[in-house]
């Protein structure tokens, strides 16, 4: 079935990422898109992503719609600095998640491609082998709140109402930007890699505390065994955890080494967090920083047009040369809304 949905033109946008640009869409084709992520219909995917990542207001009637169809996927969130092998391991993820039951699906929040040719080369498995029946996606890391793509959570939900039930996401963090990776994954895996320098000083900055498993990648080269043995002291400075203990794992995901054991610290992660009532905590704030965004994203479109209201070109202009104070004009705009 092909959806005809108004699309009035594409172009080419920041790093090349083709916009869609839709015109109000009917609620007939919102209904007609719906039904093709019900059913799985890889192009409607591809619109329904395209669409709830868009400013429209047809973004939130989607939702609504897709709604009852959401909220069973287990999120995975795969962070760490660039080139730390993020996408090399979630290649190595893909299979052995599959062989586990799962139908997966990846976002991936990366201006840079999500399976590098590196990545994919310096593999054995056949691309089609391993990628087969899984869903991937990149989505603009523009529109973000502290670096986190507002996309991710109605991304989210529309492969959850195409029926996958594992989301990795794939976010490249950059010191304190992935704090918020939490605000959309159940688990989290932070990648570092030997060469990161001083585990107290990224202690320090508060990259560190925030991961549910750490991964110590490329641990064919040097250091790695040092690198463990100094977070693990850096973790346990402030005393041993009273809940979960988060593991440091080595692998070397170009060689798919140590992939296995990370997949069981992740099923285990998640079923503690089943268990302590942790995960309902969690979902309970991922929620919550959804509706957020979205209820943001209004706001922030209403004070573009409030601001151009109120101060007018020529406004600007004469404030600009001193002849005319904006405050007094603002403080009756607020005292108005109060
Ligand atoms: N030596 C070594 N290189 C690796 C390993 N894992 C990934 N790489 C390489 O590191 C580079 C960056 O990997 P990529 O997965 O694209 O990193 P990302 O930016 O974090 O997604 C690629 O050239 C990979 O082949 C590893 O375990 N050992
Ligand atoms: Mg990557």
């Amino acid at each position: 079935m092909r959806l005809a949905l108004p699309v009035r033109h594409t172009a080419l946008g920041e790093r090349g990422i083709i916009v869609a640009f839709m015109p109000t869409v009917n609620s007939h084709a919102l209904d007609a898109l719906a039904q093709g992520v019900l059913l799985g219909e890889v192009r409607a995917i591809a619109r329904a992503i395209t669409l709830v990542e868009s400013r429209e207001p047809a973004r939130v009637e989607i939702l609504a719609r897709l709604f009852p169809h959401t909220g069973h996927a287990f999120k995975l969130g795969i962070t760490g600095a660039p080139g730390a092998g993020k996408s090399t391991l979630t290649y190595q993820l893909i299979p052995r998640l599959k062989a586990k039951g799962y139908r997966v699906g990846v976002l991936a929040v990366d201006p840079t491609s999500p399976f590098s040719g590196g990545a994919i080369l310096g593999d054995r498995i056949r691309f089609d082998d391993v990628l087969e029946g899984v869903y991937i996606r990149s989505l603009a890391s523009r529109g973000s709140i502290g670096g986190l793509s507002r996309g991710v959570p109605p991304a989210v939900r529309v492969l959850e109402a195409a029926g996958y039930d594992l989301i990795l996401i794939e976010t490249v963090g950059a010191g304190q930007l992935q704090v918020d990776v939490r605000f959309v994954a159940d688990t989290v895996v932070l990648t570092l890699v030997p060469e990161a320098g001083d585990v107290i000083q990224a202690m320090k900055a508060g990259i560190i505390e925030i991961a549910d498993i750490y991964v110590i990648n490329k641990a064919d080269r040097e250091g790695a065994t040092r690198m463990r043995l100094d977070l693990r002291n850096a973790l346990e400075l402030g005393g041993k955890p009273k809940g979960w203990n988060p593991p440091i794992t080595l692998t070397e995901a170009i060689h798919g080494k140590g992939v296995d054991e990370l997949v069981e610290f992740i099923e285990e992660h998640k079923q503690y967090q089943q268990q302590s009532g942790g995960w309902h905590q969690r979902r309970l704030q991922q929620l919550e920083w959804e509706l957020q965004s979205l209820i943001h994203d209004t706001l922030e479109q209403q004070a573009r047009s409030v601001t151009q209201q109120l101060f007018s070109r020529e406004t600007l202009e004469s404030v600009l040369h001193g002849a005319e104070n904006p405050f007094p004009k603002l403080q009756v705009w607020m005292q108005t809304r109060q």
